[in-house]
């Protein structure tokens, strides 16, 4: 295989980038990580701060595509620039989790994420919407990805599976009253 086919072959590979704003976030996006490696996805997480390491977050931004990302999702609480910050200096698809690390309850990391100018987009899940990230990223991987959707249209009829055992208990509740 010639440089050019390796090289394309390596930037085909689902790959997704985890970045937090302190290790204080780590605790809220395990969940994340899991759930992106459970779908096979390549995930590379790590701590950088769009205030105390300026500099690492625009070189990650500005180099993340080259390094074959495909998505980036970007944490962080209080004044959550972070994810605004690396979407600025790259093209590639950037979602943000609010983290609810202040005595205002995530609203502050939300409004900082969620109120992005026109042209430079963050898709924004909920506070804390850690797993929502993870699916949103596998579904935006699925477009070059067709296994992924698979994958994703069988965690859905799991969903569904577990939504109908919880209304066949409450049926069976519903019947001692
Ligand atoms: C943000 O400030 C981080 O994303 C974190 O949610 C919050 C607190 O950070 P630490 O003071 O715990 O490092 O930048």
């Amino acid at each position: 295989m010639d440089k050019k086919s390796k090289a394309l072959e390596k930037n085909q590979a689902a790959k997704v980038a985890v970045i937090m704003g302190s290790d204080s976030d780590f605790p809220t996006l395990k969940s994340c990580i899991k759930l992106l490696k459970d779908f096979g996805v390549e995930v590379q997480a790590m701590v950088c701060s769009a205030h105390r390491t300026p500099d690492k977050a625009a070189e990650f931004a500005k180099n993340a595509e080259k390094n074959g990302i495909g998505v980036i999702i970007a944490a962080a609480g209080k004044a959550a620039h972070l994810p605004g910050v690396l979407a600025a200096f790259t093209t590639l698809p950037v979602i943000g989790i609010p983290i609810k690390s202040s005595t205002m309850d995530g609203l502050d990391s939300l409004l900082s994420i969620v109120q992005m100018p026109t042209g430079i987009p963050v898709a924004t899940v909920a506070i804390d919407g850690a797993e929502n990230a993870a699916l949103l990223a596998v579904q935006i991987l699925s477009g070059l990805h067709p296994e992924l959707r698979a994958k994703m249209k069988d965690y859905k009829k799991k969903l569904a599976k577990k939504v109908e055992e919880k209304n066949n208990d409450l049926q069976e509740k519903l019947k001692e009253i």
